[in-house]
């Protein structure tokens, strides 16, 4: 029997419940497929490894944590009612009140009776016979679907940096993508950081507050913008929800996903003096849209040198110590990892009690009883905190024995890297969808934006099965390779195929390096997504039913369909210059 949890009693494992669609996981992913499922008809079953609704922003609680999408925009588009009736307090609101929207979600759309929490998906394996999902959960569940859809993450499964010593450290160890519920206070503590991403960046300065001593232990600087986060007046919120479709379409049309000021003119042909200028405009906007001062930043290397140095000299700027300033500046390409965004970051260096540790050349030895020893150093430590990050895209996927046609695994299909046709469904694995999957815009757009046009796309996809009585659809090789090859192909036209990031999975030692978001723009992306249905799932092969030459019924994927915003560099759009246009 299952063991109780705070959150749900203990309860006699399912056995042989059949459903049409089963769906894992219940953050916005989980959630709105659950919401449109149910729209449709379709019996849906999600379980949710957590106690709650929210997948990131449930487990993402570290101090600082908060959006970097301003919120206005961080939020489901489809409906109306909801855009109309949520108001958010910050520009970039923080986890609690992301959080809270997904539990407002939850119950407004009344989800929660079909989700199973504190229930872990461990097993899904395709029926060739029955052609159907058998699913297996922690807690002793055996149910199956005709659909399995993967509503995971990309960025849930923790990077757990197996240092040597960890076991031997007395104090406590927390990972930010994992953080206690109950929160933690660092009062009089001395407390050890690992990393400089997005977490450890948000986390920093607040840590800095409470500890006595806080070291931060630095492989590679990284480069971040000011948020200039403030809380939003009922007049902004209003004059944004007095059209708050023509925003959402604008967002569309750009290739974030999200819509931000943009100046397409190339930083090359400015002079120095313009562009220090242009830069100084951006940065006092602050957050990810600095990217957005020249068109070309993320495509010339000498106009990335610019931004770059521009980066460089405000850390240089605000950090007093030289030394430290210097080890604080990032010499690789600017955005090529994820930009971050924070709130007095670089100044939290000034502070008497905050020392920075570089472990690029020297990695961390061993955790030792008291600390971390890092060349012949020992750092003493009354706790640390690892934000190392995830095993991205893919890592979530890996926790779940996922066996397709002919007993062959996900696992061993994708050793080389992800294949996915359109990051939506893989060859042999029928029925089998994956929301942000690999080869979709997914990270590199606004997540819930590229959630949402998924979701609704999936949803036309299984109700136009229905409506024909199609019994399986599957990618077709060729299709999926092509596809494949394209996503790489785009990926080499922007800088930010460059660094060793966990785009292409080179933070986590052993994995392949492959590019795995889709680069070439969201809209470009849709553009593709929405001639392959109305194409009949062109790369895609239906078995059973009437598959012949009928139309797809466009339901929800229509609210997709937006004019490209050509004034916008997309990727592909340069790409296709240079490589076959899919
Ligand atoms: O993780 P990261 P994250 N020894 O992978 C270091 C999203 N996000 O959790 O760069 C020492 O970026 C590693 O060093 P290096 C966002 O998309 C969004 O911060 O590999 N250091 C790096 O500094 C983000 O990009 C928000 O050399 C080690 C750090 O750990 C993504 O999540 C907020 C190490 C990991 O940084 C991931 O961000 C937070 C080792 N052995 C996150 N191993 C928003 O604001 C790793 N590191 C929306």
């Amino acid at each position: 029997m299952p063991p109780a949890t705070q959150d749900q009693p203990q309860r006699v494992p399912e056995a042989g419940a059949a459903f049409d669609a089963i769906i894992v996981g219940a953050g916005f992913a989980g959630m709105y497929m659950l919401h449109r499922l149910r729209g449709l008809g379709f019996a849906a079953r999600a379980y949710e490894a957590g106690g709650g609704v929210g997948g990131t922003w449930y487990w993402n609680r570290y101090p600082g944590a908060r959006c970097d999408v301003e919120s206005m925009q961080y939020s489901f588009s489809f409906s109306e009612e909801l855009d109309q009736q949520w108001d958010w307090s910050e520009k970039y609101a923080p986890q609690s009140e992301i959080l809270s929207y997904a539990n407002h979600v939850a119950d407004r759309f009344d989800l929660r009776r079909h989700i199973l929490f504190d229930t872990r998906v461990t097993a899904a394996t395709f029926d060739e016979t029955a052609k159907c999902w058998r699913i297996e959960t922690d807690r002793g569940d055996k149910v199956s679907a005709k659909f399995c859809i993967m509503a995971v993450g990309c960025l849930s499964a923790a990077n757990h940096v197996p240092f040597e010593g960890r076991e031997d450290f007395q104090g406590p160890i927390y990972h930010t993508g994992e953080w206690p519920h109950e929160g933690v206070d660092f009062t009089g503590l001395r407390v050890g950081v690992i990393g400089t991403g997005s977490s450890a960046i948000q986390s920093i300065p607040i840590i800095a507050e409470q500890a006595s001593a806080l070291t931060v232990f630095q492989r590679t600087a990284t480069y971040t913008v000011p948020a200039w986060n403030e809380k939003l007046t009922p007049e902004y919120r209003n004059a944004i929800k007095a059209d708050y479709p023509a925003l959402r379409a604008k967002a569309r049309a750009r290739p974030t996903g999200f819509y931000f000021p943009f100046n397409m003119k190339p930083a090359l042909e400015a002079t120095p003096e313009q562009r220090t200028r242009q830069y100084e405009e951006a940065w006092q906007r602050g957050g990810l849209p600095f990217l957005g001062a020249y068109g070309d930043l993320l495509f010339e290397k000498a106009a990335n040198d610019t931004i770059a140095e521009f980066a460089r000299d405000k850390i240089r700027s605000i950090v007093r110590d030289p030394a430290t300033a210097e080890l604080l500046c990032p010499h690789n390409v600017f955005g090529c990892k994820r930009l971050c965004v924070d709130t007095g970051y670089f100044d939290t260096y000034n502070l008497p009690h905050v020392k920075l540790v570089d472990v690029s050349k020297t990695p961390i030895e061993r955790f030792t009883s008291g600390g971390i020893e890092v060349n012949g150093t020992e750092y003493p430590l009354d706790a640390i905190v690892c934000a190392t990050g995830f095993a991205a895209m893919t890592g979530s996927f890996d926790r779940i024995a996922i066996t397709g046609r002919d007993g062959r695994t996900l696992a061993e299909k994708w050793r080389g890297g992800p294949r996915a046709y359109l990051g939506v469904a893989t060859a042999g694995f029928p029925n089998l969808f994956t929301i942000t999957g690999p080869g979709s815009p997914s990270v590199l757009a606004s997540m819930i934006q590229a959630i949402e046009q998924h979701v609704d796309w999936m949803a036309d996809c299984m109700a136009h099965m229905r409506d024909i009585g199609a019994a399986t659809i599957e990618p077709v090789e060729a299709y999926e390779d092509d596809w494949v090859e394209h996503v790489n192909e785009v990926s080499k036209v922007s800088l930010r195929s460059t660094c060793s990031s966990w785009y292409v999975g080179a933070n986590i030692p052993g994995r392949p390096r492959v590019f795995m978001p889709y680069i070439g723009g969201f809209p470009v992306y849709v553009q593709k997504c929405n001639e392959v249905m109305t194409n009949g799932f062109e790369g895609f092969v239906m078995e059973g039913g009437d598959i012949g030459n009928e139309m797809p019924r466009v339901r929800l994927t229509e609210r997709w369909r937006v004019p490209l915003d050509i004034e916008v560099i997309s990727p592909a759009a340069v790409a296709a210059r240079r490589v076959p246009v899919v």
